[in-house]
């Protein structure tokens, strides 16, 4: 366990990276963080003097080689600790954009000695130095991914602290009534109580409710972040992969007239009529000896239950009887996603048979083209009341790793309460206590490990 530092940064190395994507632009900018930041950039930086440079002030000006030859003209940021994004002496460059001016650029300020950062460094310096807590720098990367208005909306919620104070405030009270259980244990021959048992009982209820309430709302956080998933799913044939690509627009999953094609996951996202959306491919079920297939269904089956909603293909030529059937046993299958029976192939079914499905369910045809417009439609409109469903609420959780925490948190307190209603001792309540506290901190990260740490900021781009 790491308990986090104060707010100094003695120690740390600097490091620099590129902090916009590769390719032609504009300009790109480059970044400078660490003690040795603001000495470095005016040693290879000609125009005014860095050194004596106030912080958040803007020079212009030219980066030189060590010869002295001319790299490119630039503007330079200076930012004094403790005022800036990683709380450490930091210089922005920005460059003419382009690869090989950058690159010189970033070339030239790592030969004065100075470290290139590892992916997500700069945040997690921001972190340790208390510019941030963990949900928000986790935030900064959701931020950086987010797909669609909405996820850009819940992470800039984090990002300004939401769910930290949400979780911070109920943490304050379980500190405050642990500390008061603690207490009356040095006291014990007293026999006085600091927190009665009708105020721990409540304390323990309404935490517990408030940790119920966010935990509840991840469902709808994660289809904010991730979009709604929806899985492609039916016999060996019907045509799932074809539909993929019809909805993706080329070829993606590979589509022949042999049972059995598709044994890998497929997960591909589409903004279907402004919906954004993550489409699942899967093997097609059936009884198989090919251990390879055999692991594609079983994969399938898995996607089922986290699905949202679960597109049911059959083949129209079947007609209705074997499509419900398998309706039922994967209605009972399903995590509580919502099942769509859809009839593909029906350029190949009889006009009785087509007569006896329609009204079932969408009736298309992929080769041909028949019913797809309203099929996208009709999952666009399904998306939508997923995401309807999930607006409402003060605190929003969208990241699985806070889940995971409040989840352990929920399961403290219930002990807790459990012990309280048992009348186990102090000890064994403040202990529970103590855990339901650890788990909330992780969330903020006021204690946590390397390997969290290591994990999070693993997902950010270099740069960042
Ligand atoms: N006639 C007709 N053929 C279709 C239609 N849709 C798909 N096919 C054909 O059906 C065959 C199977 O299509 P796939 O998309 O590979 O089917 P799948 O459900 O992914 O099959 P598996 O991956 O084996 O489970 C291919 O030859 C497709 O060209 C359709 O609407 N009409
Ligand atoms: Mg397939």
């Amino acid at each position: 366990m790491t308990q986090i530092p104060s707010p100094s940064t003695a120690g740390q190395d600097t490091i620099a990276a590129i902090a916009t994507p590769p390719g032609t632009a504009g300009i790109a900018v480059l970044r400078i963080s660490g003690d040795r930041a603001i000495a470095v950039a005016s040693e290879l930086f000609d125009g005014t003097d860095l050194s004596e440079a106030a912080g958040h002030t803007a020079h212009h000006g030219y980066v030189r080689d060590r010869g002295g030859g001319m790299l490119d003209e630039v503007l330079v940021t200076v930012f004094r600790a403790p005022h800036s994004y990683t709380g450490e002496h930091s210089v922005e460059i920005s460059c003419h954009g382009g690869s090989v001016v950058s690159k010189r650029v970033l070339q030239r300020v790592l030969d004065s000695g100075i470290r290139h950062a590892e992916p997500g460094e700069f945040t997690r310096r921001a972190f340790l130095n208390g510019k941030m807590d963990l949900s928000q720098a986790e935030a900064v990367a959701d931020l950086i991914h987010a797909q669609t208005d909405e996820a850009h909306r819940a992470s800039l919620q984090q990002l300004e602290g939401q769910l930290s104070r949400y979780v911070g405030n109920i943490r304050d009270r379980l500190l405050h009534a642990a500390g008061m259980l603690e207490l009356s244990l040095d006291f014990v021959e007293e026999d006085v109580d600091f927190l009665s048992a009708a105020e721990t009982a409540k304390l323990l209820t309404e935490a517990g409710e408030q940790l119920r309430r966010a935990l509840d709302s991840y469902a709808g956080g994660r289809i904010i972040r991730d979009g709604v998933r929806i899985a492609l799913v039916g016999a060996p044939n019907v045509g799932k992969s074809s539909l993929l690509n019809h909805f993706l627009g080329r070829r993606r999953a590979i589509v022949t007239d042999q049972p059995g094609t598709t044994r890998d996951y497929l997960e591909e996202a589409v903004l279907l009529h402004g919906e954004y959306v993550r489409l699942i491919d899967t093997a097609g079920l059936r009884h198989t000896d090919d251990v390879i297939e055999r692991e594609g269904i079983a994969i399938g089956r898995e996607t089922l239950r986290s699905a949202d909603v679960i597109c049911l293909l059959a083949d129209a030529r079947d007609g209705l009887d074997p499509a419900e059937a398998l309706r039922a046993q994967l209605t009972k299958e399903s995590g509580g996603g919502e099942v769509l029976l859809v009839f593909n192939k029906c350029d190949l079914a009889a006009r009785e048979t087509v007569a006896a499905i329609a009204g079932q369910g969408p009736v298309i045809s992929v080769l041909r083209g028949d019913g797809l417009p309203e099929l996208s439609r009709r999952l666009a409109e399904l998306a939508r009341e997923l995401h309807r469903g999930s607006e409402q609420g003060s605190v929003l959780v969208t990241n699985i790793r806070h889940a995971d925490c409040l989840r352990r948190g929920i399961a403290a307190l219930d002990e807790a309460q459990r012990a309280a209603s048992e009348g186990m001792t102090e000890e064994v309540l403040a202990a529970e206590l103590r855990r339901a506290i650890d788990a909330l901190g992780e969330i903020i990260g006021v204690v946590t490990t390397d390997d969290i740490l290591n994990g999070i900021f693993s997902r950010f781009c270099i740069g960042k």
